[in-house]
């Protein structure tokens, strides 16, 4: 496919949200020109194997081996070692699929022999032939804890095993303060042309993004349009807990919470059809509002709404030079 040249594209992303988005955005953009910066926070060990769940869902999506109904893991794998497993008693609610399991070895294995995740997320990509420039947020170890009334979970035990049902009191994010953005973090968002965010949960997955030093001053400071995509559809998120997380915090789920949680950093903000009744409430606090259909079930629709998010970013940036 022929794609036309709309500059460098960095794209801030967390799971099957972004990946769904990124799946346009690359219909669209050079894969050369296209950086995406992945969340790492809910990175896991999970019988001694390094998993880094937003990664593998968006190297797996790039590389059309993903399983779009489930929205993790590789389609059409299967789990007879993770049930294994479970015969001896041993932990299985975290479901690795068998030929997932090479993605997590060979991570496992790099790491152990020194190598940074960026040099061994780049190897991945490789691998499975994806030229998009994928970086994971951080080399470092940063680690989303839930705080809830049955104690301190780590995000995979409150999303996956608890089925994120756990009131939350608060999210914490273990190691940012220590943790460095990875390698071509900075320059991604500093040189961009576009920054996008992607429609990815604002606590767990562009939080420890925009937590990480530097990061937020960056995105301050670009001259680029920063543009987000409202993970939330009618005040629910399309998978994932954001509308469960958004209650338990006090906040009503809508654009609103999304647009504060990102202000000071965003120029514009696609949003659904369906929360058009909060265009002027996001106007008046200083965002250009576009409005679709942003349920990406097909490629088609994917395509459809990044360039919604090229066209909205357009207009900022004429409102900017104007
Ligand atoms: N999500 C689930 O709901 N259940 C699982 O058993 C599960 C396994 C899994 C294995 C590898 C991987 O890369 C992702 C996996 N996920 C699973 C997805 C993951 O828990 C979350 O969707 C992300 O952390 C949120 O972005």
């Amino acid at each position: 496919m022929k794609r036309a040249r709309v500059g460098k594209v960095t794209v801030l992303a967390g799971g099957v949200g972004a990946a769904r988005l990124l799946r346009g955005v690359a219909a669209l953009v050079r894969p050369s020109d296209l950086t995406v910066i992945v969340n790492t926070a809910d990175d896991d060990v999970f019988h001694g194997l390094h998993v880094s769940p937003d990664v593998d869902t968006i190297l797996y999506t790039l590389s059309g081996l993903a399983d779009p109904g489930r929205g993790w893991g590789l389609l059409g794998d299967t789990f007879h070692a993770i049930d294994a497993l479970g015969r001896y008693g041993g932990d299985n609610w975290f479901r690795l699929g068998d030929r997932d399991l090479a993605t997590h070895l060979f991570r496992t294995e790099e790491l152990r022999a020194g190598r940074p995740l960026s040099a061994v997320t780049a190897a991945q990509a490789r691998g499975l032939g994806v030229k998009v420039n994928v970086l994971p947020m951080s080399d470092g170890r940063v680690r989303t804890i839930i705080d809830s009334p049955q104690g301190r979970l780590s995000f995979q035990e409150y999303l996956v095993r608890e089925r994120a049902r756990p009131t939350v009191r608060s999210i914490r994010y273990e190691g940012i303060r220590t943790a460095k953005p990875a390698p071509g973090v900075l320059a991604a968002v500093e040189q961009a042309d576009i920054v996008m965010i992607a429609p990815s949960n604002p606590f767990v997955s562009i939080g420890p993004i925009l937590g990480l030093s530097g990061v937020r001053a960056a995105l301050r400071r670009a001259t680029a349009p920063v543009v987000a995509v409202s993970p939330l559809i009618g005040g629910r998120p399309v998978k994932g807990p954001a509308d469960r997380m958004m209650r338990s915090l006090g906040m009503k789920p809508s654009p609103l919470p999304v647009a504060d949680l990102y202000k000071d950093l965003l120029d514009g903000l696609v949003i659904d059809t369906a929360d058009r009744s909060f265009v002027r409430a996001l106007e008046k606090r200083g965002l250009r509002v576009a409005t679709t259909n942003t349920l990406m079930k097909t490629p088609a629709r994917s395509t459809a709404v990044a360039r919604e998010v090229l066209s909205l970013a357009d207009s900022v940036r004429a409102a900017l030079a104007s």
